[in-house]
């Protein structure tokens, strides 16, 4: 029997090469290998405001660049979140067996929390709950994410474990599947920080849908440091960032990348970087366009998705309520 994966995108901003190189592009290369389950999580993205015709142009964004970045429909099914309703509701459940000191420890929720203080939402502060749930109710083995997601990883294999000595063995507890390279992409135009959607300025990330001058621009502009050498040394955070994306889109070897820019400037470095990336993206960008011209087949896929999955999802979920004893039928 094959692993099941499962793993999650929010419908927010624009995906970035961040969420492709740390994230997207795992689940590609490996889907043969596993039973994958890949969600669209709008109810995550509701913890912070969202328009409504922004979501669903969204979700149907995503979904389409999935598909255009080799999701394979006969090896992976895609759904939305909100089409099946057991996510809130083990959400809720599992939130009762979490302690709010476990919660409270949650750095991204300090990060994302911080502007907003108390007018902060409750669902931001709850959002590992819905993560764990999405997770749990899929009895799933393997969850392929970025490094920024390994705490709340940690927090759903704890709630499954309390759950599991209450009321005996219900959920299989997940492992969380980092990639050696790539897991965490920094912005280009702060490198101390991660790439992310929230940013909106334009020079931060490079987004999969970017034309080619916004990628050129973009990479000029990026922030590196006064010195010369183009070496892989973590000390100097912006360069080592772009080498790094440099590399995942060559597969080149470290000494070899290094070899090939010897006595060269970054100028020249950052200009090779952005053909690299246009050339790398320009299939997928393809397969995008055709597919979001086709909105009914997007949303079809979708559906279809949902129904593929729902039962699994439902059988966790009808477990849990008999083991809790939860209503009388
Ligand atoms: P935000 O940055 O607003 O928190 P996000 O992009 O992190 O949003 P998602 O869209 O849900 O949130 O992330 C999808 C996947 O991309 C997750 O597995 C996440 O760990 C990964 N990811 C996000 N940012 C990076 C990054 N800078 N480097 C590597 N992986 C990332
Ligand atoms: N919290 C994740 C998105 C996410 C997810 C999941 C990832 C929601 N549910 C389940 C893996 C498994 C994020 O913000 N990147």
């Amino acid at each position: 029997m094959k692993k099941r994966v499962f793993s999650g995108i929010q419908p927010t901003g624009s995906i970035y090469i961040g969420n492709y190189l740390g994230a997207i592009r795992h689940w590609v290369a490996t889907q043969a290998e596993f039973e994958n389950i890949f969600c669209i999580v709008d109810l995550h993205a509701i913890s912070i405001p969202q328009e409504p015709e922004t979501l669903k142009a969204k979700t149907r964004e995503i979904a389409a660049l999935l598909l255009a970045s080799g999701v394979d429909l006969k090896q992976s099914a895609v759904f939305v979140q909100s089409h099946i309703s057991a996510h809130a509701e083990l959400a809720w459940i599992l939130s009762c067996f979490i302690p709010m000191g476990w919660m409270q420890r949650m750095t991204q929720f300090k990060e994302k929390s911080q502007k907003q203080k108390e007018s902060v939402p409750v669902g931001l502060f709850i959002y590992p709950a819905l993560m764990a749930a999405d997770i749990l109710l899929y009895q799933t083995d393997l969850v392929p994410v970025g490094e920024d997601q390994k705490q709340h990883l940690e927090l759903t294999r704890d709630v499954a474990r309390r759950f599991n000595s209450f009321y005996g063995q219900t959920f299989t507890l997940p492992e969380p599947s980092i990639p050696k390279l790539g897991a965490r992409i920094m912005a280009l135009n702060d490198p101390t920080k991660k790439m992310s959607k929230s940013e909106i300025r334009s020079a931060h990330a490079i987004h999969l849908l970017d034309s080619s001058d916004e990628i050129r621009w973009k990479i000029m502009s990026a922030v590196t440091d006064s010195r010369r050498e183009i070496r892989f040394d973590a000390s100097r955070p912006g360069i080592y960032n772009l080498l790094t994306i440099y590399q995942l889109f060559t597969g080149l070897s470290t000494s070899e990348i290094e070899a090939r820019f010897e006595g060269k400037g970054y100028a020249e470095f950052k200009r090779e970087l952005a053909e690299v990336i246009i050339e790398s993206l320009q299939p997928l960008q393809s397969r995008y366009r055709a597919l979001i011209a086709e909105a009914n087949y997007v949303d079809s896929v979708l559906a279809e998705g949902a129904s593929k999955v729902r039962s699994i999802a439902e059988k966790t979920l009808a477990t849990v309520r008999e083991k809790i004893e939860l209503g009388t039928r």
